[in-house]
């Protein structure tokens, strides 16, 4: 949208005006933040009735993108961006005297997801929009996000995130487009004289639900997709048997909070409700736009939209569709039975066992006993079907309901046309191992879309010196089109090119250190190398091999201060589940080596150790571009992508990571030499688990450096440890080392050396560099979102 610097101006001032009564002299950043968000608001309302409008009357199909965790971050830049108003905006308010960096910070972090599945979530609705693709999300507005990580004496201390203090100026209530949701009482079929089983209900418990829309804007378009979020609310109107405070607690408490965990199933009532809740308030408000609005005939719905299934959260869409199909809209069971399947899709983001959600029979049935019938007739129809064509083994490992449970990723892959991993290694080993049973009997359904990242936010918002510098090499198509990166491989001899791109490096470490010593309160010298590890602490993950790494360079200092060592900043972002205890300790053990080396004169500015608290989308922003280099060292097969990888790849950053997820594609894209790669292998992790032949107690006997090590973790080397060294000194060498750290170790100094080594050759480091930003063009989401588009959810992109 064409905006010029006057209009803006003028609009902004009226505004602040209007809205708060003030001025420019008087003004807070909150007020100028909210007067600005309406401007900008004003300026895309018409583009986003517009575009609706356009697709009420071309009738398109559209996709809807359930998810229970959407992770946006700040929406400011990124709307001002889309809108192709960051610069006109920037330069008019520098005109009053504001800059529109400080007033970003009044922003709260939109931070209603926990990590990886969320923030995908939130990328994929930057790039469909930007890509013209008719899609939309669906999930909760949880009125407490992810907690606040607060770190005191080394450990992790969780803070409410009551982010909608201030207002929310982006989304929009729509009260008009309520719906109910009900729960619990008793449900029974009655024959209605033409043969049809009507279900009959009572004493149920009834909740509303209001939908929050929020624009998904695109970038330099004309389309914006919708992200609606559901929030709980008491009806109006109510049976005396609810009318207690009881009742109304708990149906606030629906939309309330996040559940602060990742990888990991929590079989709490409450999570169950948070599920049914928004994918019932979810599919009602799509039937009820496309049978009111549209006129559309139900019986071929699966023509006009598209439901993903993302993770197996929200898969109790499978039964709930098929309810409205049957019960409220009449149509018969298999014919409402191959719509669903069309319909729905699933991805599967992780094979981690304790991720794998199963509710017991007896709570879905009471909570939801309609939905339980109908559950109940899938398997047995399903069942009664297969049997007799693939036996009763396959037939038996594959049902929905088993051992009093129900499994929802089977009903996930029973009930969807489509699962899918998100890359290559894990959709082979959902295919191979893990999902084998299903791959026989559906080998169809079964395929690979590699994630992706928002390149958008994830460089020309978080690292404008970079795209500067990218611009003037070779021009500004590739902002259109990531592949367009591949033009810099000209560049790679080119003394100017990589001149600036370590200039640009080393300014955006530089911005890093000055956050560093404001958080942190240390100094961290901007020539060493900026080593960054940040995603959610798990096991899986081992930051712990980071750590002990880490301890190994320091000894090897203490031993002899004079060495010659490229000095190193290593720098931690993690939150860890509340209720991960182990995970938990591993948080206060780093922090506690970092008290440790950082006070240590001997060490001087060699090492130093940051933990940044309250890792975020914000925070990920400004660290991502700084480092040097990115640890993506989970144990091979655990983890299923990764996307931080991918947005260290965009920035320049160098990776030392393992043949795990989408790590291994990355590896590939920028070509060998560019990253450092160690580790044992998905197939090396997979014998030792045929042969159950690893003992980390032998390395730990035999392997000086280990021993060393890991003593310090027990014998008080580190101040201040208290039992947390114990506790992680026996995961290794009395539980025999679930991931394998102490397997990993040496090959992993050795890449390390390496690494090293090739910083001291600046030039070839910048040219890894340059290769890395060259090649990251398939990383983007904008390629994922096509490939749902095409395979999956057969929706077309509009056209400029
Ligand atoms: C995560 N899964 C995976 O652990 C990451 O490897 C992956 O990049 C992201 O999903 C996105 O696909 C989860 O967050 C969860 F919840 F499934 F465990």
């Amino acid at each position: 949208m064409k905006l010029s610097k006057k209009q803006f101006k003028q609009d902004f001032e009226e505004r602040l005006t209007s809205k708060f009564a003030t001025d420019l002299t008087k003004a807070g950043y909150q007020e100028i933040y909210d007067a600005l968000a309406s401007v900008v608001k004003h300026y895309y309302a018409n583009i986003w009735v517009s575009d609706n409008q356009y697709k009420d009357e071309t009738g398109k199909k559209q996709a809807y993108y359930f998810s229970i965790e959407f992770l946006p971050g700040k929406m400011l830049k990124s709307n001002l961006l889309n809108l192709g108003m960051l610069k006109t905006v920037r330069e008019g308010l520098e005109d009053f005297g504001i800059e529109l960096d400080e007033v970003a910070k009044v922003e709260p972090d939109m931070a209603i997801g926990n990590g990886g599945l969320g923030r995908l979530a939130s990328c994929f609705m930057d790039s469909l929009a930007s890509t013209g693709l008719p899609g939309n999300g669906n999930g909760i507005r949880y009125r407490y996000g992810l907690f606040k990580q607060k770190i005191i004496d080394g450990y992790q201390v969780e803070l409410p995130d009551s982010w909608l203090n201030n207002g929310n100026p982006w989304e929009v209530r729509r009260a008009d487009k309520a719906v109910e949701v009900t729960f619990g009482g008793e449900v029974w079929l009655e024959d209605d004289g033409k043969g049809n089983l009507i279900p009959h209900y009572k004493d149920q418990e009834r909740v509303l639900a209001v939908p929050y829309d929020t624009p998904m804007i695109g970038y330099e378009n004309t389309t914006v997709n919708n992200m609606c979020l559901w929030r709980s609310e008491v009806p109006e109107e109510l049976d005396p048997k609810f009318q207690n405070l009881e009742y109304m607690r708990q149906t606030s408490m629906l939309s309330a909070e996040l559940y602060p965990d990742d990888s990991n199933y929590d079989g709490r009532l409450l999570r169950l409700k948070q599920e049914y809740f928004f994918v019932s308030a979810g599919l009602q408000r799509i039937l009820h736009h496309y049978k009111g609005t549209q006129k559309k005939d139900i019986r071929r719905i699966s023509d006009y939209i598209a439901v993903h299934i993302n993770d197996t959260h929200p898969a109790l869409c499978v039964p709930e569709f098929m309810r409205l199909l049957v019960d409220d809209y009449g149509v018969g069971w298999n014919r409402a039975w191959d719509t669903t399947v069309k319909v729905m899709s699933y991805t599967n983001h992780t094979i981690l066992s304790e991720a794998l959600e199963k509710w017991p029979e007896e709570m879905v049935k009471q909570l939801l006993p309609r939905i339980y019938q109908i559950i109940v007739e899938i398997d047995r129809r399903r069942t009664a079907e297969l049997l007799p064509k693939i036996g009763a083994s396959l037939v038996h490992n594959t049902r929905i309901i088993k051992d009093g449970q129900i499994h929802m990723a089977n009903l996930s892959i029973i009930g969807s046309h489509s699962t899918n991993g998100v890359a290559k290694l894990h959709s082979d080993l959902l295919k191979d191992v893990e999902l084998h049973d299903f791959y026989e009997i559906y080998p169809e359904r079964f395929n690979n879309k590699t994630n992706g990242i928002a390149d958008r936010r994830w460089i020309q918002i978080a690292n404008e010196r970079l795209s500067g510098i990218i611009d003037e090499t070779i021009g500004k198509s590739w902002r259109h089109d990531l592949d367009e990166l591949k033009l810099l491989k000209n560049f790679k001899d080119d003394e100017k090119t990589l001149e600036k791109l370590q200039k640009a490096k080393y300014d955006d470490k530089l911005r890093l250190a000055a956050l560093i010593k404001e958080k942190n309160g240390i100094i961290v010298n901007p020539d060493a190398i900026f080593d960054v590890q940040v995603k959610r602490l798990h096991a899986y993950k081992r930051q712990l091999l980071n750590a002990l790494h880490i301890l190994k360079l320091y000894f090897d200092l203490k031993e002899n201060p004079e060495l010659d060592r490229v000095p190193r900043v290593f720098i931690f972002g993690a939150k860890a589940a509340p209720s991960y205890h182990y995970a938990k300790s591993i948080i206060k053990c780093i922090n506690e080596i970092a008290n440790m080396i950082n006070n240590d004169q001997t060490v001087k500015d060699k090492l130093k150790v940051v933990f940044m608290e309250n890792y975020n989308v914000s925070l990920a922003e400004m660290i991502i571009p700084a480092a040097n280099v990115g640890e993506q060292i989970s144990l091979a097969s655990k983890e299923a992508s990764g996307t931080s990888n991918m947005k260290f790849m965009l920035n320049g950053t160098l990776t030392i990571g393992t043949l795990d997820g989408a790590n291994i594609e990355i590896f590939e894209a920028a070509g060998d030499g560019n990253n450092f790669v160690f580790g044992l292998t998905k197939d090396e992790v997979y014998e030792y688990y045929r042969n159950g032949n690893y003992n980390a107690r032998d390395i730990f006997e035999q392997n000086p450096v280990v021993n060393r090590i890991l003593n310090a973790l027990i014998d008080g080397t580190i101040p201040n440890i208290k039992s947390e060294g114990r506790e992680i000194f026996d995961s290794l060498t009395v539980y025999n080392d679930e991931y394998f750290v102490l397997r990993d170790f040496n090959d992993y100094v050795r890449a390390q050396a390496d690494l090293e080594k090739l910083y001291r050759d600046p030039k070839a480091w910048a040219q890894a560099s340059l290769m890395n930003i060259a090649n990251v063009g398939r990383f983007s989401s904008d390629r994922t979102v096509k490939e749902y588009a095409d395979d999956i959810w057969y929706i077309k992109a509009k056209k400029e």
